[in-house]
């Protein structure tokens, strides 16, 4: 089973990725669409690098799609997403001591994900990090990046 999977543009940037449940299924958190199952052929054209968290046993890997599953309906996160835009911005705050003047509950919406996030918390969530950041402000770049992360096969 491959834990999860990250989009990969033709401009080669990483803007998506999603949970694999095995086989042609995945958990993904989509733009106007919510938290839902997905497949590879909902993506045309698009390029897939497959991955697993370094850190994560097979059992936390599946524990952390099963619990992305279980979000299925939830709502997508475009506030969120647009945190992961502000990161770099609130962390200045944040050294400056402006934390609580810019709480992180102010901009995400706790109730909704977006892709990264989704990932991101799922295996925080098994006792897993995926990327050492805040799943609220975690991009699929993060992921990709990460030292937690390796690359298992890109297609
Ligand atoms: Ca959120």
């Amino acid at each position: 089973m491959v834990p999860w999977l990250i989009r990969k543009t033709t401009g080669g940037a990483y803007n998506h990725v999603m949970l694999s449940l095995g086989a042609d299924s995945f958990v993904s958190a989509d733009m106007g669409r919510g938290v839902r199952i997905a497949k590879l052929a909902d993506y045309p054209g698009a390029r897939f690098a497959f991955c697993r968290v370094v850190s994560a046993s097979d059992l936390q890997a599946k524990s952390a799609a099963a619990w992305a599953e279980q979000q299925t309906g939830k709502k997508y996160d475009a506030v969120g997403l647009g945190g992961v835009w502000l990161r770099f911005a609130v962390r200045a705050l944040e050294r400056r001591g402006f934390v609580s003047f810019w709480g992180k509950s102010k901009i995400a919406d706790q109730a909704g994900y977006f892709c990264s996030e989704l990932v991101a918390e799922a295996y925080l969530r098994q006792g897993a990090d995926a990327c050492r950041l805040d799943p609220t402000y975690t991009s699929p770049t993060d992921l990709y990046e990460s030292a937690e992360v390796a690359l298992l096969e890109e297609i």
